[in-house]
């Protein structure tokens, strides 16, 4: 545990919650910034900024029936600029903050958010609490905005239990944005200028919000118990390679060839495919031999790979790319950084690349 991680304030917000209640439960909420804290500066561009008083901003928390803490960033962050180091540090508070509170809502930017749920989805081992992502697309404090309607339901989200059991509902990394939650390695941003920012690929929503919260709890994951295990390396090595018609050799070999690379994804067209020209190839096959793992990711928002069905996907198959199956680009960058970090031989990364790990693949 980093001493900074150790030493971060916590700050109490006043709420409604009955002390004296056993059902109380103790919520912690981690700032990291995004346009959710955001103000204006001198040049009208939206900055992050210091979220103290976030009850002022939105009046609704001081009737939230739980206990609330703030935990805040020192440097509040656009999500544009979050690292994979942004996201061990993330792990490390959770794992440091984990026996004291009973769910996690992270306030974070939209643009990186699908990345960084994702990202946590893996450090997070056996999560047995929510973590919840959320932000706002309109600053917290205007009129319009988002923010409190998307924060208060995460909240509610993080607190919820089985009815009759009283068990976590939703023991999982997810999304809430806009009436709908996303499991981490599913959300996708898919849209800038209105409210409903993400969507959940290829997965069904794991609840929604409207009067009341309605739980798809046949599609959420219920592991059984064990202890949380917090990851603390990432490998970032890796690259992205979008396939376009037209793409040129000295393109696909200046990202391929790129120094200490360890994984590229691979975003093809329809069902995996891409060119069969020799030239393209010939670079795959030389950073396969080179120890590149490539994971084939379509560019489809929907479906899903499968290697051999045509003729233009074949030669992946038989160099060993693997097929990420219906995997969100934002999983699979992810994933390369979890998998390549854990420093395993060649037969264990693939098949931990190839496995389902945090529900980011139907198999
Ligand atoms: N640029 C912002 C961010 O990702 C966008 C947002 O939060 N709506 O930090």
């Amino acid at each position: 545990m980093s001493p900074e991680a150790d030493n971060l304030p916590l700050l109490s917000l006043p709420t409604r919650a009955d002390a004296a209640d056993p059902a109380t439960l103790r919520l912690l909420i981690l700032y990291t910034g995004g346009t959710i804290g955001m103000t204006v500066n001198h040049a009208g561009e939206l900055v992050p900024m210091q979220f103290e008083r976030i009850e002022h901003k939105m009046p609704d928390l001081q009737r939230f029936p739980h206990h609330l803490t703030l935990l805040s960033l020192p440097e509040p962050f656009d999500s544009s600029n979050v690292t994979p180091a942004d996201w061990l540090f993330l792990a490390q508070l959770i794992g440091r903050h984990y026996a004291d509170f009973d769910g996690f809502v992270i306030l974070h930017g939209t643009d990186t958010m699908a990345y960084s749920a994702a990202a946590l989805s893996y450090l997070l081992e056996n999560l047995g609490k929510p973590v919840v992502f959320t932000g706002a697309q309109v600053p917290a404090g205007r009129s319009r905005s988002d923010a409190q309607r998307n924060l208060i339901s995460a909240l509610e989200i993080a607190a919820a239990r089985h009815p009759r059991a009283g068990t976590v509902r939703v023991p999982e990394v997810c999304v809430f944005f806009n009436d709908v939650l996303i499991r981490g390695t599913r959300a996708k941003k898919v849209e800038s200028q209105q409210f409903a920012a993400f969507k959940s690929e290829n997965y069904p929503p794991l609840a929604r919000a409207g009067i009341g919260l309605d739980f798809a709890d046949k599609s959420i994951r219920l592991l059984p118990a064990a202890r949380l295990r917090i990851h603390e390396t990432l490998e970032t090595g890796v690259a992205v390679l979008p396939l376009f018609p037209g793409i040129t050799e000295a393109v696909v070999r200046a990202v391929l060839g790129v120094p200490n690379l360890r994984g590229c994804v691979v975003e093809t067209y329809g069902s995996g495919n891409a060119p069969t020209t020799p030239w393209f190839i010939a670079a795959l096959a030389e950073a396969r031999q080179r120890g590149v793992w490539l994971l084939n990711v379509s560019q489809c928002e929907e479906g899903r790979v499968v290697q051999g069905l045509y003729e233009t996907s074949a030669h992946f198959r038989d160099l060993g790319i693997i097929g990420g199956d219906d995997i969100t680009t934002e999983a699979a960058v992810t994933k390369l950084m979890f998998v390549l970090g854990l420093g395993r031989n060649a037969a264990d990364t693939r098949r931990l690349l190839m496995q389902d790990l945090r529900g980011e693949i139907t198999p």
